[in-house]
């Protein structure tokens, strides 16, 4: 993958929107988000068929404007509707099976630390999500918000490898979190709470980015 896709990585599951989210993840992908994952998890998430139309129809809103679709966890339903890959976490199944069911497609793996790391990239993980930098509270059994420190170190052992940040981020400590090392930031509530998201997305933006397409 192309490191510039984690720039503005948005992360939705039904439960984070008060509003439709089919038209929160509309705004956002005209907005210019580079990534979209679905993560339908948490007291109230869809399942079943229902999950599986709302999934095909995010599919179908991120291929209208040709940003890739990620799915958290469901593997099988990643499976099924040849998605553009999967976000997996440490708990989650095994990678080496993983990268098997899905050869060429974007494997994402959080990681938390440097081992955890050096086995996301052994294993054939196409990028990393490093998190939480900040507290969140969409992540119900998420860490301790842990600063950018592992951050900075990932970067340094791994210059060019594709890093995003995520946790608690907002406009304002994006660029922050660039330069610590990541290559863009992983956000839910920012985007799924934002009363003007073009202006949010916009705000989220590397404006450097045109200078850094490596
Ligand atoms: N994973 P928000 S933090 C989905 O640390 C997720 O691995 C995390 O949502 C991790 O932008 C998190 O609203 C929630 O804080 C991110």
């Amino acid at each position: 993958m192309k490191r510039h896709e984690l720039d503005v990585y948005f992360i939705m599951g039904t439960i984070n929107c008060t509003g439709d989210p089919l038209v929160i993840l509309e705004k956002a992908l005209q907005a210019g988000i580079t990534m979209f994952q679905l993560r339908e998890k948490g007291e109230g998430a869809l399942t079943g068929l229902a999950l599986e139309q709302f999934a095909k129809s995010c599919q179908k809103l991120c291929r209208q404007y040709n940003v890739p679709f990620i799915v958290n966890d469901h593997v099988e339903l990643a499976l099924e509707m040849n998605a553009d890959g999967v976000h997996i976490g440490q708990d989650d199944t095994d990678l080496a099976q993983i990268r098997t069911l899905f050869p060429g497609k974007c494997i994402g793996v959080s990681v938390h630390s440097m081992e955890e790391m050096d086995a996301a990239v052994t294993g054939g993980a196409d990028y990393v999500g490093i998190g939480p930098i900040f507290e969140t509270t969409s992540k119900l059994d998420a860490k301790n918000a842990a600063g950018v420190t592992f951050l900075t170190q990932a970067r340094e052992a791994y210059p060019s490898y594709p890093i995003v940040a995520i946790g608690g981020i907002t406009t304002g400590d994006a660029p922050e979190v660039r330069a610590a090392g990541a290559d863009g930031v992983a956000v839910i509530s920012v985007i799924c709470q934002s009363t003007n998201i073009m202006a949010t997305v916009k705000a989220l933006k590397n404006h450097s980015i045109s200078l850094n397409l490596n």
